[in-house]
């Protein structure tokens, strides 16, 4: 009686042990509809305003709205950059968030970090908005952006597509215009 109570229990130890050691990949927690914002400023005192993000449920793809001003005519570059770190400013925010290794691309690209926007572009009077839908942006789990930064470029991000030995790891988009980190939102 003894003997087999304490295989049992062993037996019951070295399960819960072995599915430890063998957990899946984490899943996406299950979630309502979760806001994100992140608001923009300097080092470019004349760039100011908001990316917000939409996603419905952790299954849904993210909706993204950008509304800047004060922005040079034409495109810039936009991406989610790795750190929510604004010590140094702009800078220590770190490169592009890229959890999978990929090279840089443009929202469309079959190769692209997972926070590639492309470009926003600008109107004559500086302001520019920009909508996209995509699937890699998670507002909870493991990839979540809530934290990390966002950069806004002083030139056109090239898509991963041109010449520059900075193609393939910023879009050759120049310098970090304005920039934040994005938060929690109140839902809308
Ligand atoms: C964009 O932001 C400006 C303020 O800078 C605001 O007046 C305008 O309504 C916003 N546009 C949209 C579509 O939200
Ligand atoms: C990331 O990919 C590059 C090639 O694009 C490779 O050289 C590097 O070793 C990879 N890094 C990791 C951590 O997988
Ligand atoms: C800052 O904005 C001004 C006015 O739009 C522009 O002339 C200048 O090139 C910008 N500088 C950078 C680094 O974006
Ligand atoms: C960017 O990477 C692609 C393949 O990943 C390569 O074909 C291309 O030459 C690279 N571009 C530059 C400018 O290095
Ligand atoms: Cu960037």
């Amino acid at each position: 009686m003894k003997f087999s109570f304490t295989a049992i229990t062993a037996a019951l130890v070295a399960s819960v042990f072995s599915s430890a050691h063998c957990k899946p990949t984490p899943q996406m927690p299950p979630h309502e509809a979760l806001t994100a914002i992140v608001s923009l400023s300097g080092p470019n005192a004349t760039v100011s305003g908001t990316v917000t993000f939409n996603q419905a449920d952790s299954s849904s793809a993210t909706q993204i709205f950008a509304n800047l001003t004060g922005l040079t005519e034409g495109k810039h570059g936009l991406h989610i950059h790795q750190f929510g770190d604004l010590s140094n400013g702009c800078a220590s925010l770190g490169p592009h968030y890229n959890p999978f290794n990929h090279t840089h691309g443009g929202p469309e690209g079959e190769q692209r970090h997972a926070g590639d926007f492309g470009n926003i572009i600008a109107n004559a009077d500086g302001t520019a908005t920009l909508t996209l839908t995509i699937d890699t942006i998670h507002l909870s789990g493991p990839f979540s952006i809530l934290g990390r930064g966002i950069v806004l470029h002083s030139g056109e991000d090239d898509l991963g597509l041109g010449n520059s030995p900075l193609s393939n790891t910023t879009g050759n988009s120049g310098e970090r215009s304005a920039c934040g980190v994005i938060g929690y939102a109140s839902a809308a």
